[in-house]
């Protein structure tokens, strides 16, 4: 995809002014670039903080451009697997981009997205489930998301991988070598063993696919739609989960009509909540586009709250919200618990699996058992606990799937008495799909289209 020996440079933090910026450079004249860079004469010594001056030495005369600290990593053991050197500077973007700008001159090239990774992996340095960690890491929004992608990073998918590839490995060398001996009638497995062994491998793989939903879920957040008649507090719950008044509320029935949304941290699920216009029949044609919107956006929800009024009489259109989000996850909040009830749960009608709270959004009472009750939810009690591998990444799910069906088609083959042959064509697909996860071998679009979703820098 990129020509591997050039030596590439890109600013490494976020666009926009910071007190650090960092330029890394990587490849094999990193540091003889980094030389003509600095006002430094001796060599940068590995792995030290060298106080120095970037100087542009283009012009007529010789530019201090800023005071830098520079750093040198030497290969193998750097980032990228390459020589690289770090520059710390002051985070101007504009010094930045001029510091990029000489090494350019000097022969540097302008990093790809992902390349620094990109690089990191050719090298073996990281494989390539632990690359899509660098970019979730990156991309994290809420601690639990940030825990997980770090856990990938640190290796406990790829070990847990690792693990059953080695099994399953083992498993194969030994069918091809009784494949290999057949006329001294020596099985190097039982064939019992055979279906047994491959019984592990699968129920390994199952077991990291357990988890996978919920883990999903986390990585790649969730949207919760709030549903209800106008004016129960739709806007007020809104704003009062998301803590900041970004929906208009009034006394004035049917006044949000578009939605608007927000991301909050449930607990370390990053959920968009939206708030919508008020579910009921309209002849304002506004307002009956704001119903729609709200319905689509509930087709693509994970849950819905639905808003009740509890200070308010029962009415039909309460009932048809609770009808019409029967096929949802969800749950119920009778809200404005601060007045007077003018009726009971009784009256839902729902069954007691279903999430009912008293809330006030007005007080805030009542708010904490919401949340509590919709991240229930969307991922079920529990903790997500440290250092057991949690899959979350549908390329890993999808692949984890196919070693799954093929081993057991192999495991079918196996307690059916058939040849070796044919299970291990069974077993070979499950390694590919292992293989294909890990990066031992993945197709080079494949590989490609990860390192696209990548920044510059990364
Ligand atoms: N007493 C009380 N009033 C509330 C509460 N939540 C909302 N309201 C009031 O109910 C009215 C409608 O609220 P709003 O959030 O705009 O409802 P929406 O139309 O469903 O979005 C406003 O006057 C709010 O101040 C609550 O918990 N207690
Ligand atoms: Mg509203």
């Amino acid at each position: 995809m990129f020509a591997p020996d050039d030596t590439i440079v890109a600013v490494a933090t976020p666009s926009g002014r910071g007190g650090l910026g960092v330029v890394r450079l990587s490849g094999p004249h990193a540091t003889s670039l980094a030389k003509d860079l600095l006002d430094h004469s001796a060599p940068l010594l590995a792995r030290h903080a060298t106080v120095s001056r970037i100087v542009d030495t283009g012009g007529p005369s010789v530019e201090a451009v800023d005071r830098v600290v520079a750093t040198f990593f030497p290969r193998p053991g750097s980032y990228t697997g390459d020589d690289v050197v770090e520059i710390s500077a002051h985070g101007s973007p504009v010094l930045l981009e001029r510091i990029v700008a000489l090494a350019c001159a000097r022969g540097a090239r302008l990093a790809e997205p992902g390349e620094f990774t990109l690089r990191a992996y050719l090298n073996g340095r990281l494989d390539l489930v632990q690359a899509e960690a660098v970019a979730d890491l990156v991309d994290a929004v809420t601690p639990l998301q940030a825990r997980i992608a770090f856990d990938q990073l640190e290796g406990t998918v790829t070990q847990a991988i690792g693990a059953l590839d080695t099994e399953l490995f083992d498993l194969v060398a030994r069918l091809e070598a009784s494949l290999d001996f057949p006329d001294e009638g020596y099985h190097f497995v039982e064939p019992g063993m055979v279906a047994q062994g491959i019984a592990s491998i699968r129920e390994g793989v199952a077991a990291l696919l357990a988890g996978a939903s919920r883990g999903r879920l986390i990585r790649e957040g969730c949207q919760v739609v709030i549903l209800g008649k106008p004016n129960v507090g739709k806007s007020s719950v809104f704003n009062a989960l998301v803590g900041s008044s970004r929906a208009i509320v009034t006394p004035v029935a049917g006044t949000t009509r578009d939605l608007v949304s927000d991301v909050v941290d449930l607990e370390g699920l990053a959920v968009r909540l939206v708030d919508s216009a008020g579910i009921r029949a309209t002849s304002d044609a506004v307002e009956a586009e704001g119903v729609d919107r709200a319905r689509q956006a509930v087709s693509v929800a994970s849950a819905v709250v639905v808003v009740l009024d509890r200070s308010a009489p029962w009415e039909v259109e309460d009932q048809q919200v609770l009808q019409e989000t029967a096929n949802s996850r969800r749950v119920v909040a009778m809200n404005k618990m601060d007045e007077p009830a003018r009726w009971s749960r009784e009256v839902l009608a729902l069954g007691r699996d279903v999430a009912v709270v008293a809330v006030s959004a007005m007080t805030g009472e009542g708010l904490e058992a919401l949340r509590g009750r919709l991240r229930t939810v969307l991922v079920g009690g529990g903790e997500v606990y440290r250092d057991t591998p949690t899959v979350a990444n549908q390329r890993h799910i999808g692949l984890l799937e196919r070693a799954g069906a093929s081993l057991g088609d192999a495991e079918r083959a196996a307690r059916g008495g058939a040849t070796e042959e044919f299970v291990l064509a069974d077993l070979q697909l499950a390694r590919t799909a292992l293989e294909e996860l890990t990066g031992k071998r993945t197709p080079d679009e494949v590989v490609n289209h990860i390192f696209e979703r990548f920044c510059i820098g990364k």
